[in-house]
């Protein structure tokens, strides 16, 4: 096992997924953390992250830190998402190699495949068609990252590689609904319906048909695969395997129209539901292809219900803080 004091740099700690990652870590015994809020350091910047990690040195690099949104964020803000996404992934990766960082495991997502690649996703099918054009900024700037890895690895030798998350959901994650995904999204406008927090609102509106199939895994499930594979997985291991990535999630996925159906009994709203065609679908499904991650020994262990119960409590935590 890696050993509990080596220095870890999780770029993205305040995030819904590094500070899952830093609250297992912390439980798990891990004790020499260096971490950075947004105003500490700004990752998009290249002089400040490599003094950053010049004078830090890390030895072990997570990169959680990312541009994410959901479905209309991705499609409005596209030169956002992939310039300050290469930025962020290219400034850090190159650091750590000038550092001499012993491992770096960089996070991606589900949307790097193609559009229409035969389902369920395996790491192979990377690149072998288009992808689907809401989040393609973000996609490619997450395909750049996988490749960053991969050269610097072949290159340099580097103990880099990349872990490609289905979609995630969690305590900390967006509730701003027009930034968020469409899990926190709908606990939201449920919970506002019920409790007619939003004025002349008796109805809840779920955004295209209602027919995407989408895989959903809890963030707290993530941050135990980042783990599991920090230990078990070297670079080596990865690229002589023939993959640049592997996969995580939870291999079962469940169509919108089902899960507002899930999170509206949850939630405990009784009333009307609506479907806006003018937004758009997205993706018609991505769901990923586990086989190899389960083969390795690593299975999630949180299911879909108490996921969502899960979040709509810290959803509800954060409300009474208010
Ligand atoms: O979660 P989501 O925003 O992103 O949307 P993607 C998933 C599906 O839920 C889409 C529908 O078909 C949405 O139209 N949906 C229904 C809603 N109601 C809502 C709502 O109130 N809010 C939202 N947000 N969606 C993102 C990518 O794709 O997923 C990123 O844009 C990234 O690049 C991320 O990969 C994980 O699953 O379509």
């Amino acid at each position: 096992m890696i050993e509990l004091d080596k220095k870890i740099y999780i770029a993205g700690h305040t995030g819904m997924v590094g500070s899952a990652i830093l609250r297992k870590f912390k439980w798990l015994g891990y004790n020499n953390f260096v971490t950075r809020s947004r105003s500490e350091l700004d990752l998009v910047n290249q002089n400040d992250t490599d003094n950053f990690f010049k004078i830090e040195k890390p030895e072990i690099v997570i990169v959680a830190a990312a541009k994410v949104g959901g479905i209309l964020a991705n499609n409005t803000y596209r030169a956002e998402f992939i310039y300050d996404n290469l930025m962020i992934e290219a400034n850090i990766i190159n650091a750590a190699y000038k550092n001499g960082a012993e491992k770096l495991i960089f996070l991606g997502s589900s949307c790097i495949y193609p559009k229409l690649a035969p389902q369920p996703l395996k790491e192979e099918y990377l690149l072998t068609n288009t992808l689907e054009h809401t989040n393609e900024p973000y996609a490619i700037a997450k395909i750049a990252g996988i490749k960053l890895c991969e050269s610097y690895f072949h290159q340099y030798g580097s103990n880099f590689y990349s872990v490609m998350p289905t979609n995630l959901y969690g305590p900390n994650d967006n509730f701003d609904l027009a930034a968020s995904h469409v899990l926190p999204a709908l606990i939201r406008k449920f919970h506002e319906a019920k409790n007619k927090t939003v004025e002349g609102k008796n109805r809840v509106e779920i955004w295209g048909s209602g027919k995407p199939m989408r895989e959903f895994l809890f963030v707290d499930d993530l941050a135990d695969a980042i783990f599991f594979l920090m230990n078990k997985i070297n670079a080596k291991d990865m690229y002589e395997s023939g993959i640049t990535h592997l996969n995580i999630g939870c291999g079962e996925d469940i169509s919108i129209s089902d899960l507002a159906d899930k999170i509206k009994k949850i939630v405990g709203y009784e009333e009307e539901v609506v479907y806006d065609h003018t937004k758009p679908d997205g993706a018609p499904k991505k769901l990923l292809d586990v086989t190899r991650i389960h083969q390795l020994g690593w299975k999630h262990t949180t299911n879909l219900d108490d996921g969502i119960k899960k979040t709509y409590e810290w959803f509800l935590e954060q409300e009474r803080k208010k």
